[in-house]
């Protein structure tokens, strides 16, 4: 909900997720940002400009270049913001919306190497104290707090995350009523199990993609570094995503 006039800062979603938002009253002007043009909206102290439309030229020289989109949301449209598309959201008169975030395997990468970029922010902040015990854990702690997850949560997401496919991979297909399967449109009770749309194809893609960035966990030396078990379970997942490629 929002006031007349009420804006939300320029910002990308949490952890690099997608967004819907829907439109009960009022309007919205939204600006979108495509990936890829940080370097145009961040000072050389590393913060991001705060307001696209007012901001100190100064600080931001270039962000005339910006290439971004420009729209009016009324009441009953939905917005769908892309996995690492930046936006500014203004409301034009009194406002209710509903949004939603999610991510899947497709934007994995995206949120890994959201980390990976909060994680050297991090380290940076706490540069002074570098050489000090346990500072590997104190920046862990400190990314856990301020990016909502640190390494072992983003491990316990992927883990989740394969296991609903995993799950799919071993499922025996449950046939569902004939009319509910007709109205829905799915092929074949194969296609479709605890009412997914999943064929083993897209099962066997999902867990290619999911793999390989958990083979990215492994090798990253942070992971070694941090205190725990982390690497031995990062191993034995990719154990199991690979025997399960290789049974289906
Ligand atoms: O409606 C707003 O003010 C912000 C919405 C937003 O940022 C989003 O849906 O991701
Ligand atoms: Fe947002």
């Amino acid at each position: 909900m929002g006031g007349q006039g009420t804006w939300t800062p320029f910002h990308e979603d949490v952890f690099r997720s997608y967004s819907w938002s829907s439109n009960i009253c009022g309007q919205k002007r939204w600006i979108l940002v495509p990936p890829g043009q940080n370097h145009l909206f961040t000072d050389d102290q590393g913060n991001w400009v705060h307001s696209l439309v007012d901001y100190d030229q100064t600080r931001f020289p270039r962000l005339f270049e910006l290439k971004k989109f420009e729209l009016m949301q009324g009441p009953g449209e939905t917005v769908f913001v892309p996995s690492g598309w930046w936006h500014q959201v203004q409301n034009i008169g009194d406002t209710i919306s509903i949004n939603h975030n999610w991510t899947n395997e497709f934007n994995l990468r995206r949120m890994y190497d959201r980390l990976g970029h909060d994680l050297q922010s991090v380290r940076y902040a706490l540069r002074d104290v570098t050489g000090m015990d346990g500072f590997e854990d104190q920046v862990q702690l400190v990314l856990g707090i301020n990016s909502g997850m640190d390494f072992c949560g983003f491990f316990m997401f992927v883990k989740h995350m394969a296991a609903v496919y995993l799950g799919h991979c071993n499922a025996d297909p449950r046939p569902l009523p004939a009319a509910d399967s007709e109205a829905k449109g799915y092929k074949s009770a194969r296609d479709c199990v605890d009412g997914y749309f999943l064929s083993p194809d897209s099962t066997h893609r999902a867990l290619n993609i999911i793999d390989a960035v958990v083979e990215m966990l492994e090798s990253d030396p942070t992971t070694a570094l941090i205190s725990g078990d982390l690497k031995d379970k990062v191993f034995d997942l990719r154990k199991t995503i690979k025997q399960a490629l290789h049974k289906s």
